[in-house]
């Protein structure tokens, strides 16, 4: 307990270890209790610094954590020690689970910081650890990132699916046959004057063939699962006046953007995020379209058209005064929908509906619930199942196993070396997506969102 380095000596160089790294793990503070995390091959020293007696493995133990030197109490609290390797890291891991005041931690963390091979972890460093010491692969490390950002119930259902491995035990899976087929072929090259090796090609082929069937549906899904990771974007777009953001007040239930009578009053998109059956939608506030020589607002109907051209859904606005057609770049997901329903009669409203029109009154509240129900169904068909695949990344890389697999199945087949080299470059691309293989490539870029002590 007392062998806390002095400042002044330098560290014992030991280039083989690594260092034991430590964070708050918890939100940032005051808060009720804090949780500091100790991840390395001095982790357990790290508690002995604070406590008398190490709690059981896997056990919490209520303990009074002192200052070393002064011996002085700094808090009493739960100390959790979990050896190696049965942890999340893979490493020896000490939790301390401490009241969570600014002082106390600035406590713990200055001697922690004071002892020898310990150093404050970076950003996503214990999961980093937990994905080099094989806990969870790169899929898996994907979903927690997900899981800790997810804001609905579908965004938590797909983040937690993933994080648990539906889509790495699919892809070891597919890869498993993958190299089944490859041995196939390599059999087929190595006893090439064998009368008896049957056709080994064409039993790799129809492997190759069933794999790129089943591929190719989980990559047909209209990027749902990225939908539902970022949000999926409505609109709101018309003329000037018609009623835009008033409707988006009502919709966010507060008055995020301004409402006047003079037209052209919204001029910069105005974002608000809603969870509409636990899809995570962002409703986007426009100008109102029309020409104009004022420079600022031509520029918010740019901005406005660039918007609902590259939305998932827009609502076409229109009030009982004007009803503009719609520009012909928003072509694809739109509904019309008729404002103001309060200052006309019912017949016109009904008249409205017959041709197709959701009819609504931002003022009264008349058909904005059935516009929510229809917003929540559409929400739920365009992002609501959780997804197999979740990122760009992932897609990319069973794109690419498919394509490989579909070059060995054209007929005639091709030269058996070529099928290997094709299979070869199909399981390598689907080990992609778990970080068997080109796992420095992408750790960057996957780290780069986490936060210190995850
Ligand atoms: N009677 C009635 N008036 C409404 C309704 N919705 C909006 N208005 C009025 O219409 C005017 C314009 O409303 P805004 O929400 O600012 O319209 P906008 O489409 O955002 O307008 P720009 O931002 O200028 O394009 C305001 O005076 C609102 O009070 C409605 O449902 N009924
Ligand atoms: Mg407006």
């Amino acid at each position: 307990m007392s062998q806390m380095s002095p400042a002044s000596t330098p560290a014992k160089s030991q280039p083989r270890e690594p260092e034991t790294i430590f964070a708050l793990s918890s939100g940032r503070g005051p808060s009720a209790i804090a949780v500091v995390r100790i991840s390395g091959p001095r982790a357990r020293f790290g508690l002995e610094t604070f406590v008398e007696k190490i709690p059981a493995p896997r056990r919490a133990a209520y303990v009074t954590f002192r200052d070393p030197d002064s011996r002085e109490t700094i808090d009493d609290g739960l100390a959790l020690w979990f050896p190696a390797p049965a942890s999340e890291t893979g490493e020896d891991i000490v939790e301390l689970h401490l009241h969570g005041g600014r002082a106390i931690l600035a406590a713990v963390f200055r001697v922690l910081g004071r002892i020898d091979g310990f150093r404050p972890a970076q950003a996503g460093e214990f999961t980093r650890r937990a994905l080099l010491n094989g806990k969870l692969d790169l899929a898996a490390v994907e979903g927690l990132g997900d899981l800790i950002a997810a804001e609905t119930e579908a965004q938590r259902r797909q983040a937690l699916a993933q994080f648990r491995g539906a889509l790495s035990a699919k892809v070891e899976a597919w890869r498993a046959r993958l190299v089944e087929a490859l041995a196939l072929v390599e059999a087929a090259i190595d006893f090439s004057d064998e009368d008896l090796r049957g056709d080994l090609p064409a039993s790799a082929r129809k492997i190759a063939g069933e794999l790129a069937a089943e591929i190719k549906p989980v990559l047909a899904d209209a990027a749902r699962g990225e939908r539902l990771r970022e949000g999926f974007t409505v609109a709101i777009a018309g003329a000037p006046n018609v009623g835009k953001s008033t409707l988006l007040n009502r919709l966010a239930e507060r008055e995020a953007a301004i409402v006047s009578p003079i037209p052209g009053t919204t001029r910069d998109a105005i974002e608000v995020a809603l969870d509409l059956a636990g899809v995570p939608v962002v409703l986007v506030d426009t100008a109102g379209v029309r020409e104009s020589n004022d420079p600022v607002e031509a520029e918010g109907v740019r901005r406005a058209r660039a918007r609902a051209a590259a939305a998932d859904l827009v609502l076409w606005l229109g009030d009982h005064s004007r009803t503009d057609a719609r520009p012909e770049a928003i072509a694809r997901n739109v509904w019309a929908v008729r404002t103001k329903a309060d200052l006309i009669d019912a017949d016109a409203q009904r008249d409205l509906r017959n041709q197709g029109c959701i009819v609504v009154s931002a003022k009264t509240g008349f058909g904005i619930d059935e516009l929510i129900a229809k917003l929540s169904n559409e929400a739920e068909r365009l992002g609501g199942e959780p997804a197999l695949v979740t990122r760009a990344r992932q897609r990319h890389a069973l794109a690419e196993a498919a394509r490989h697999l579909e070059a060995v199945l054209p007929a005639p087949p091709p030269p058996e070396e070529l099928i290997a080299e094709e299979l070869r470059l199909a399981a390598r691309a689907l080990g992609r997506v778990t970080g068997r293989v080109d796992i420095e490539e992408v750790l960057d870029e996957i780290f780069k969102n986490f936060c210190i002590g995850k």
